[in-house]
Parts: C-alpha cells; structure tokens; sequence
C-alpha cells in the first residue's frame, strides 16, 4: 500500500504514534511511506519527522512543509527529541532537517510524488488539518483524482459532536476537502480515538528494544507520564493500510459538510462517497492490541 501521511506533529502525541504504525507496516512488507506532509507551521516538526524516518532507516522519505499555516506554538514533544545531543555533540536522533523552513513546500512536494505513482494508487492519511489537501486540490485537481484511491482522515465527529480540532482549526481547508475531494473519504472521527486509550505501559516496556526511541521520547515529553491518551491518528493510519481487515465497522455512505463552526455534518446518501469509523464494543481489544504492537513494532536491524 502506498501511503502518504499528512500531519499536524508536535500538537498531540497520537501522530507520532501514527507514523510509528506506518513504519511498523512498512518492515512488514504492507505499506510503503511515500512522503510525510507537515501542517503544523512549526520549525522542528519537520526535525522530528526526518529524525524518526532517520530512526527506522528511511531517511530518504520526502518530507515537506506548509507555509503560512497553522499552530506555529513551540512543542516539547518534538523540540527536544529533535534538539537533544549526546556528550559528543552529535545529535541523539540524527537527521538532516534542522530548520523546517528551509524544507521543501508540501504541496511541491506532493505533486512531485504522485506524478510518479501508478492511477488509483495512493492512500492519503491526514491526521491533522486539512491545509495542504486543500492547496493540493487547488493546484492540481486532475493529480489527485487519477493518483488517489482514498483518504483516510482523522477528523469530524460522528454521527454528530462538538466541532472537532483538525477541523475548527482550518474549516475553510476541511469544508473544501470533505466537499471536493475526488476519492472516497474514510472518517474516524474524534469518538473512535476517544474509545481506545494508547497505554503509557506500552511506552514503558514494549519500545525498550531501542535505549533511545524518539517516539518514547516524544510521548514522555508530551504530559507527565504516566498516562494512556486517545489514538485519534492511530486508527486512520490502520485502517488506511489494513481497511479490509475488520477492525472496525463502517458507516452508510454520504456526504459530509463543514459548518461554521467547524461541525461535521452526515447526509446519509446511496451515492455519496464519504463513510465514518464505528467501533463496537467487541471490536476495541483487538484494534488496541494491533495498535500497540505495530507501533512498537521494532526496527529490523535491532530485531
Ligand atoms: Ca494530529
């Protein structure tokens, strides 16, 4: 599965576990990482990423980042797994990008990678706002509809909730993309991630293959550990690569609309082609247990 992930890193810890999962899928053969897009306008976000890619031997992913985009706030959970030294001087998680300014622009970035790609090949995962699809499909609306088989977003809330953040923070973006985007759309919405709670035990035990691991580091940094936090980003970057696998229920398909405060709005309709996540009580042990293992999946020289 060629995939490409979309994310605001450094605002929430779940997209580091996020990325973690496609790794793990791409040792075992299932996915293959195409580029990481950045929404967060943030310096050391694209830091952290290559720092991670760089971490599980995939330094060559393209990464790009948004301009004048959101979120620019400082954050610890990237900031310092991308700054920290060892007594050398050298850098604990080696990678190149020291200044996400200086990367190249998302929506470059994306266009160059999907010009390569086979038709109806491509698996979007965004986990964060919506700001560079939506430049994407202002730039290159033909691209995505040949290149793309689907979009698996973290966003919304479903059937119905309080507007959500990747949404409310840029609702003219989600609004544009939700509305237009040509491929089928797969929601987990906030209450999926809200269900299933990413344990701090598994940040203590099941990532200790590595003494230093940037996705540990960026979770201890995130909140006074101990804690377990929600698995918004994990679930869409499961279900973007293993969709057929069961893990969750699915619902009718529709449409979905932005409102203006950045509520999603379901219009079940036969020939939409947007659909949301469901989990049912006797889905969530397994989705955890396969979320807990892939994202600690460990690296294969060091397995
Ligand atoms: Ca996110």
């Amino acid at each position: 599965m060629r995939v490409i992930f979309d994310t605001d890193i450094g605002n929430d810890v779940d997209d580091a576990l996020a990325l973690a999962i496609l790794h793990g899928l791409e040792s075992r053969g299932e996915a293959k990482i195409l580029a990481v897009t950045i929404t967060k306008d943030n310096k050391y976000a694209a830091s952290f990423i290559d720092c991670v890619n760089t971490f599980y031997g995939r330094p060559g992913i393209p990464i790009g980042v948004v301009r004048n985009g959101k979120t620019p706030e400082d954050s610890a959970m990237i900031r310092v797994p991308a700054t920290r030294r060892n007594a050398d001087g050298s850098f604990v998680y080696p990678h190149r990008i020291t200044d996400g300014a200086r990367a190249p622009d998302a929506v470059f970035v994306l266009r160059s990678v999907l010009e390569k790609q086979p038709d109806a090949s491509v698996v979007f995962i965004q986990v964060g706002f919506s700001t560079n699809l939506a430049r994407l499909l202002e730039a290159a609306p033909d691209l995505v509809a040949h290149k793309v088989r689907l979009l698996s977003a973290m966003a919304g809330s479903f059937p119905r909730g309080d507007p959500e953040y990747n949404v409310k923070t840029d609702i003219p973006a989600a609004r544009r993309v939700f509305r237009d985007w040509p491929s089928p759309i797969v929601f987990s919405g906030f209450e999926i991630g809200q269900a299933l709670l990413f344990p701090a035990a598994s940040i203590e035990h099941d990532f200790a293959w590595a003494a230093n691991h940037p996705v540990a580091e960026a979770y201890r940094n995130y909140m006074p550990m101990p804690y377990d936090r929600p698995t918004w980003d994990l679930t869409a970057a499961l279900y973007g690569v293993r969709a057929d696998r069961g893990y969750f229920s699915i619902s009718q398909p529709g449409t979905v609309d932005v409102d203006d405060k950045g509520r999603t709005v379901f219009t079940p309709d036969a020939k939409g082609t947007r659909r949301y996540l469901i989990l049912e009580p006797e889905q969530k042990a397994r989705v955890l247990e396969a979320l807990t293992l892939l994202a600690s999946q460990p690296r294969q020289d060091l397995r």
